[in-house]
């Protein structure tokens, strides 16, 4: 059948299983959105592109598939720029489609010409510009393969505008061959079984599982894995959730802003595991020492991971579960050694001797606040989070154990992360309890989202942890710069109870104690786009805290 290029597109996402699309219009997009009003296909208009692409990130990761959004050339493209770089950094797939001027005012300065390809470059998996309408369908179809498959992350899709206006005929691709990019899911490179003989021999190992995790779904495979060979598990922030923070061989989060336990057993280790991990410097300190008594085994989907910023004893290239499923397989034939009686005893002296605590007494702590809302929602609520101390906060008190419920920007720490990842979230499970947790630096980057929210309904609650302060900033400046507070005060705010009523929400405020639980069970129930404004003590501080390019156990408070 004749198809004009923007039906061609919407034929295409629809086949790839696409059921929700967050975007914003403009001049050179308008033939996609011509189609897409007489389309099937649910569009979610944001209000900022930037939003735009982090609900699709959102979307993503709590559904595990591919999230997608639209924007215009130019301004509108640029705007997504910080959305696909959070995904990128954070390994998420997403696919951008951005409209471009007419193919033959490409490179002529035109109006609202930017080269989005270029200028996204570094922060993309793979990238398209669209010159022929024949290479559409197979366009769309590699740009989806290529963002699901091995490590995942954002692919672009440029499409000028005469593209979209012209026609072919077409008929959906089933098969497709991607040029230099071949991508096996039984495919391992390295040596289980030697993996398994250093395990045998370690004394005191210690597994790291990262986003690669989530991102495998070897939540259930990691379990086990440890289990069987009693071995502790510590995550990093991208792996909230993929372990149960109340198993007993679960360390919490190391690095940073870590536990002390997590931080102090990495270093006394003998044999470090790190699954999906990419050894972010906000987890080793200083990368030379970083738990330097131990042989390293790293395992990563991405071979260029491997050793990148840690030498390593052995690595192995393939799918987290793929590898453990096969670990699992020959232990069953073949034990190893896995009593560790004195590690784990040393292991669970340690959780008990440094636990994570905050003093609950005095003013409204932000702690106590996170801490209620992961009890009241028994830890069956999606998280988002923005970026800063709340971030962390919530990374060390909220304990959720299951998959894709925490979204965190971890890898770029993008303030205005949250809400709009909470709205891709909810778009895609609107049954279930969406909670962001912000800072109030944090909302105000994206708070214009309050009206997407708003507008379909969507029953997110925004939990403002409110210090008056870009919190994480001050943090830095009172123990790193003598207490100089340079442009971190940000006491002169907007009411957020008015702005949220501003734009049909309902706002809350919250300044005692006695007052959180009753706010969060109202908001729960209420199934409305909800901000409560949490005031919180002004100068609380996160610890522990690990001095950036430090050792691991030296770490301040806690
Ligand atoms: C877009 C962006 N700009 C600047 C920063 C640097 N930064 C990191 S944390 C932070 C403060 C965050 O303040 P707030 O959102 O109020 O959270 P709090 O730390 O107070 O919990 C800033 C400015 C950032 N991460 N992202």
């Amino acid at each position: 059948m004749i198809k004009t290029g923007a039906e061609i597109l919407i034929e295409c996402l629809k086949n790839e299983g696409v059921d929700i699309v967050f975007g914003y219009p403009g001049g050179q997009v308008i033939p996609l959105y011509d189609k897409l009003y007489d389309s099937d296909l649910r569009h979610i208009l944001v209000r900022h592109e930037q939003g735009a692409a982090h609900a699709a990130d959102g979307y993503a990761r709590v559904t595990g598939k591919v999230g997608v959004c639209i924007a215009t050339s130019g301004p509108g493209a640029t705007n997504l720029v910080t959305g696909i770089a959070t995904a990128y950094m954070d390994s998420i797939p997403i696919v951008a489609i951005t409209g471009q001027v007419k193919s033959h005012l490409l490179g002529k300065d035109s109006f609202q010409e930017a080269d989005i390809v270029g200028i996204t470059m570094p922060i993309v998996k793979h990238s398209y510009i669209v010159k022929d309408i024949k290479e559409l369908a197979a366009t769309v179809k590699e740009a989806f393969y290529i963002a699901r498959t091995g490590r995942p992350g954002p692919v672009i899709i440029d499409v000028p505008s005469d593209i979209q206006l012209s026609s072919i005929e077409y008929s959906p691709l089933t098969e497709i061959k991607v040029k230099g990019y071949c991508y096996d899911d039984n495919f391992i490179n390295g040596n289980v079984d030697e993996m398994l003989d250093l395990i045998g021999k370690a004394q005191r190992p210690i597994i790291a599982a990262g986003g690669g995790i989530i991102a495998s779904g070897a939540h259930n495979e990691l379990l086990e894995f440890a289990e069987k060979l009693n071995i502790p598990v510590v995550t990093t922030l991208m792996a909230v959730g993929a372990f149960d923070t109340d198993h007993p061989l679960c360390l919490g989060m190391l690095g940073m802003h870590g536990t002390r336990y997590a931080n102090y057993a990495v270093c006394q280790c003998d044999l470090f595991i790190a699954i999906g991990m990419r050894f972010d410097d906000r987890v080793t300190g200083d990368p030379g020492q970083f738990a330097k008594d131990a042989k390293k085994i790293q395992i990563d989907i991405d071979d260029a991971e491997i050793g990148k910023i840690v030498p390593v004893d052995m690595g192995i290239v393939g799918d987290a579960a793929k590898i453990l499923g096969e670990a699992l397989k020959r232990l069953s034939c073949n034990p190893v050694n896995s009593d560790r009686r004195d590690w784990i005893n040393r292991v669970r002296e340690l959780r008990e001797e440094y636990p994570l605590k905050f003093e609950e007494s005095g003013t409204l702590k932000p702690q106590y606040v996170i801490k209620r809302i992961y009890e009241l929602t028994e830890g069956k609520a999606i998280i988002t989070t923005d970026v800063g101390e709340h971030q962390m906060w919530a990374a060390q008190y909220n304990k959720s154990k299951i998959q894709r419920s925490f979204l965190t920007s971890g890898g770029l720490g993008t303030m205005g992360y949250g809400f709009p990842a909470a709205i891709g979230a909810q778009a895609a499970f609107p049954g279930k309890t969406v909670i962001c947790i912000s800072g109030d630096g944090s909302f105000q980057m994206n708070s214009q989202e309050l009206m997407t929210a708003v507008r379909y309904n969507l029953p997110v609650i925004i939990a403002i942890v409110n210090n008056g302060y870009l919190g994480m900033v001050r943090q830095w400046q009172e123990l790193l710069y003598n207490e100089r507070y340079s442009e971190t005060d940000i006491k002169e705010q907007p009411d957020f109870v008015k702005l949220a009523e501003a734009y049909g929400a309902v706002g809350m405020r919250v300044t005692k104690k006695e007052e959180v639980d009753d706010c969060i069970l109202k908001a729960i129930n209420l199934r409305k786009t909800i901000l409560i404004d949490f005031v919180v003590d002004r100068f609380e501080n996160v610890y522990p805290f690990v001095p950036a390019g430090s050792t691991l156990d030296n770490m301040i408070g806690g």
